[in-house]
């Protein structure tokens, strides 16, 4: 199709079509940010912005996303290793990029070339990359966690069988997906959705992550609950140029 080779056009040239937005992940308990996650952006030089979700799914159809991913992964260490040193950075990862690519070694050949400490970096992989082969799955995830990198679960309760998942393999944090994040005046087995999942996390020693916050009120029930780590617009969008000074955000 005409997008797939247009993207590969894109890829070859590295004219600044392709760029990274990043949006912030904060703990509220200390009003810091904590990471800034990228999220790849196209601006095709016809058509303007091209959404994510189109041309992702492109790449996978046409067998660029391992070239998508890798100039995501490498892009992402360079721009983070000038950051603060206190500053993750996590880097969305396909499922059939982790299949298809060797990445225990890109990861590491990118960390060497940009400098990045591997501790900067986490890796977003949702369940359904865990499922395909679960042996390949554990030997990819094993050398990951050998390099010193993180891993978090992303879209965590969305897929088919999320607490196996976090039992057989070593996440270091679980993103609870945005669609479980409730308004105040929802019905309370929403809230208890929430609970449980933070109660998970509690019993594996797994830090969990809200997504997809844009009101001070879901704020609020999720810090009534114990929540520490949110992603949203209330903390802040995607941006090309995220601001690092000050790092300090709301007063509360
Ligand atoms: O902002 P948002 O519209 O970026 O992202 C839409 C979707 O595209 C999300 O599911 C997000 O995870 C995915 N996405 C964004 N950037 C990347 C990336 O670099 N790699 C992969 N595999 N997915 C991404
Ligand atoms: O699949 P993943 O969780 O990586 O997707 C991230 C997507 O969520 C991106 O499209 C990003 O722009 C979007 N996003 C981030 N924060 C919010 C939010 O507060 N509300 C909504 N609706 N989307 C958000
Ligand atoms: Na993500
Ligand atoms: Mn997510």
């Amino acid at each position: 199709r005409e997008l797939a080779a247009d993207l590969k056009a894109a890829l070859a040239a590295d004219d600044g079509q392709l760029y990274l937005e990043y949006q912030p992940q904060s703990d509220i308990s200390l009003s810091r940010v904590i990471a800034y996650e990228a999220l790849l952006r196209w601006k095709h030089p016809v058509s303007g912005l091209v959404s994510p979700e189109l041309f992702i799914a492109v790449a996978e159809e046409y067998g660029l996303i391992v070239q998508v991913g890798n100039w995501v992964l490498g892009t992402a260490c360079h721009e983070a290793a000038g950051w603060d040193a206190g500053i993750k950075v996590a880097v969305n990862v396909s499922p059939l990029q982790f299949s298809q690519s060797e990445l225990p070694r890109q990861v590491r050949m990118e960390l060497d070339r940009t400098g990045l400490p591997a501790a900067r970096l986490e890796l977003e992989l949702t369940e359904n990359a865990l499922l395909a082969d679960r042996d390949q799955a554990l030997r990819i995830i094993g050398s990951l966690k050998t390099l010193g990198v993180g891993l978090a679960l992303d879209d965590f309760g969305t897929g088919y069988s999320s607490l196996e998942t976090l039992r057989s393999f070593p996440f270091d944090k679980i993103k609870l997906d945005r669609c479980f994040i409730a308004e105040p005046d929802a019905p309370v087995e929403e809230t208890a959705i929430v609970r449980a999942v933070l109660a998970l996390g509690q019993a594996f020693s797994i830090p969990v992550l809200a997504e997809g916050v844009e009101t001070e009120e879901q704020l609020a029930v999720l810090q009534q609950e114990g929540c520490r780590l949110v992603q949203g617009y209330l903390v802040g969008r995607p941006s090309a140029r995220p601001d690092f000074t000050p790092s300090y955000l709301h007063a509360g």
